[in-house]
């Protein structure tokens, strides 16, 4: 019978954890609370308690009738019979532990790349643990810390093996759904999660459990539907653009903005053209009362300070647990070092439903960046427009939500399709905040229209550009500055025709 690797618990006896608490009746409670698997992991105490520990808590397993297996002491499992062993990159070889065991016993292997993945799986492991997925205070000597996107990778490189895979590190319920969702590679998802501190640790770790089990079986709100491209693809969605602007009008959705000072007037105006509500709010903790209202979050960290991802984090959590849109933008994003860091930090925090940015900014979003971006600005290309819209699409895959990469041509991917927008104006290029207002104007439109995430921000995007191509094509628009109140009045009329129904400013110009 397969092994349920879904809700597996690492148990851990350190005073941090246990909290003075024995550890047989946290497991007991674990147990009722829905784990499906436990591993008795005591890197510290003698063996004479490892084995009295081992086999009170075999008792207890065997009650529920879930393996128990042992971490890294062969011995312990043979002396006290429990189904098998969870062995480290560092501890007793493969073939040495299938000797020693029983035919039947599970060994379980821990992976952190492609490589020791395939030479588990080559030796026979029944299953492998795929860490450290995140940093965790549980386990400090780590080799590497991998994210979803790394987990990913391994999935992907031995999604024709039918071994078994779970993450471990750092997971817990506001993240747990997210790991699942991110990790998987088309052919082949995780089994289960891994979960020490936020089972062991927990008040009530029956309570934790089963919210883990609930959330293991259920999708996460924001999961994005992908829709293979259809024949005429652009065509068919332009076609539908119109709808969704007058659908927003009508939605008036609030837009939460965590915004850069520089332009937060501009954006804030903006929002109030086309009709959503914008707020401003920098204070992480008021996300948990404005991701209650049919609304997005904006980041954007153009301004980043000490404080800031600390904040957003608060706000990420909240509006990913509620399932209302995000939005992303890491203006900056390979400026300094503290950027880079945050942007690595962000986006293990949470989901974005939409990453935007210039090419230099989705590339260290990507992971990939070798040339330090100059200030905030987009800098020089290198990159060509097939590269681009390869980039958006790869970036979107792995993240499994939407890009887009901003430019003269703007790219918006799903992961599936890319589509190459080539609207807008010079005048844009010009003013501060023109491109932070197309991420908030992205929430908007995320938030009014949820089936198909692509055709919202694809149509917030048109409404923009077309909005700017009419300002800039009025006589008394000499420059920048005069651009500016003209564009505002382009966006209320664009609101104001499509919320009577007349598609008049869109026919002919996308
Ligand atoms: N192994 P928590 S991370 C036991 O990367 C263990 O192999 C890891 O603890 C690995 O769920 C880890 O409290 C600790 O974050 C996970
Ligand atoms: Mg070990």
């Amino acid at each position: 019978m397969p092994v349920d690797l879904s809700l597996y618990l690492v148990t851990d006896s350190t005073p941090a954890i246990l909290k003075g608490r024995d550890l047989c009746s946290v497991v007991d409670e674990a147990l009722k609370g829905g784990v499906t698997i436990v591993q008795y992991r005591d890197k510290t105490s003698d063996t004479g308690v490892l084995i009295a520990t081992a086999k009170k808590l075999h008792q207890i397993t065997q009650k529920y009738g879930v393996p128990l297996l042992i971490n890294d002491r062969v011995d312990v499992a043979l002396a006290v019979g429990a189904e098998g062993v969870h062995l480290g990159q560092d501890d007793m070889r493969f073939e040495a532990a299938k000797k020693l065991l029983p035919k039947d016993a599970i060994i379980g292997i821990s992976t952190s790349s492609v490589e020791e993945a395939q030479k588990a799986i080559d030796d026979g492991a029944d299953y492998l643990g795929i860490g450290t997925l995140f940093a965790t205070p549980t386990k400090t000597n780590t080799k590497s810390v991998i994210g979803t996107a790394g987990t990913q990778a391994i999935l992907s490189a031995i999604s024709d093996s039918s071994v078994g895979t779970v993450a471990i590190g750092g997971i817990n319920h506001s993240n747990v759904q997210r790991v699942l969702y991110q990790s998987k590679f088309p052919k082949k998802g995780l089994d289960g999660v891994a979960i020490v501190s936020a089972i062991i640790a927990a008040e009530d770790p029956k309570a934790s459990a089963e919210k883990f089990a609930k959330l293991i079986k259920t999708p996460p709100q924001f999961a994005l539907t992908t829709q293979p491209a259809r024949a005429n693809e652009a065509e068919a969605l332009l076609q539908e653009v119109p709808a969704i602007v007058r659908k927003m009008t009508e939605v008036h959705p609030l837009v939460h903005n965590m915004i850069n000072f520089v332009v937060a007037n501009f954006v804030a105006n903006v929002a109030l053209s086309i009709g959503a509500s914008p707020i401003m709010a920098p204070y992480g903790d008021e996300a948990k009362d404005l991701c209650k209202f049919d609304g997005a979050l904006l980041i954007n960290m153009g301004t980043l300070t000490s404080e800031s991802v600390a904040n957003y984090q608060k706000a990420i959590q909240a509006y990913n647990e509620r399932g209302n849109p995000v939005v992303y933008d890491p203006v900056g994003a390979a400026a300094t070092e503290i950027r880079r860091n945050a942007v690595s930090t962000l986006m293990a925090s949470g989901y974005f439903d939409l990453i935007k940015g210039n090419e230099g900014e989705i590339r260290q979003a990507w992971g990939s960046s070798v040339v330090q971006q100059r200030g905030v600005d987009s800098g020089p290309s290198t990159m060509d427009g097939q590269q681009k819209a390869k980039l958006a699409r790869d970036l979107a895959r792995r993240e499994r939500n939407l890009v887009l990469l901003t430019g003269a041509v703007d790219y918006l991917s799903d992961g599936e399709r890319v589509i190459a927008v080539e609207n807008g104006h010079p005048y844009l290029g010009q003013v501060t905040g023109t491109g932070c207002a197309v991420g908030s104007i992205s929430g908007c439109f995320l938030t009014a229209h949820r089936s198909d995430k692509l055709l919202a921000v694809l149509s917030g995007l048109l409404m923009y550009e077309i909005a700017a191509e009419n300002a800039a094509a009025k006589e008394y628009v000499r420059g920048p500055g005069s651009f500016v109140p003209a564009f505002l009045d382009e966006l209320y009329a664009i609101r104001t025709a499509a919320a009577r129904g007349d598609d008049g400013w869109f026919v002919g110009r996308a």
